[in-house]
């Protein structure tokens, strides 16, 4: 079983995750992303994807040409979980800089 975020964990995302919001209406976040071009995005999508399968955790995502919207949360939660902030961190940890 999968715990959700406790308040704590839930106060500290604004300083773990500063490009992470939260959406409106459900337990989840999300981060919008812009790259040069498709093939820049899709090469990041590749690569969240290998993330993913290796955490055994997957994102909710959408891609348009150079654009990437990426939502996590925890279906088996029925909200977010340190597997969300997990996923997020590893996923920022893909861009430069
Ligand atoms: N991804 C997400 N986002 N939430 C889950 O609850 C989840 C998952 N569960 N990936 C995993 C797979 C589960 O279905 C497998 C069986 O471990």
């Amino acid at each position: 079983m999968v715990e959700k975020l406790n308040a704590a964990e839930r106060a500290g995302l604004a300083g773990t995750l500063p490009e992470w919001t939260l959406v409106e209406g459900r337990d989840a976040i999300t981060r919008a992303f812009r790259f040069k071009d498709f093939s820049e995005a899709w090469g990041f999508m590749a690569r969240v994807a290998l993330l993913a399968e290796a955490q055994d955790h997957h994102p909710e995502w959408f891609n348009v040409w150079n654009r990437v919207e990426i939502t996590l949360s925890t279906h088996d939660a029925g909200g977010l979980s340190a597997r969300d902030i997990r996923l997020a961190q590893a996923i920022d940890g893909l861009l430069p800089g």
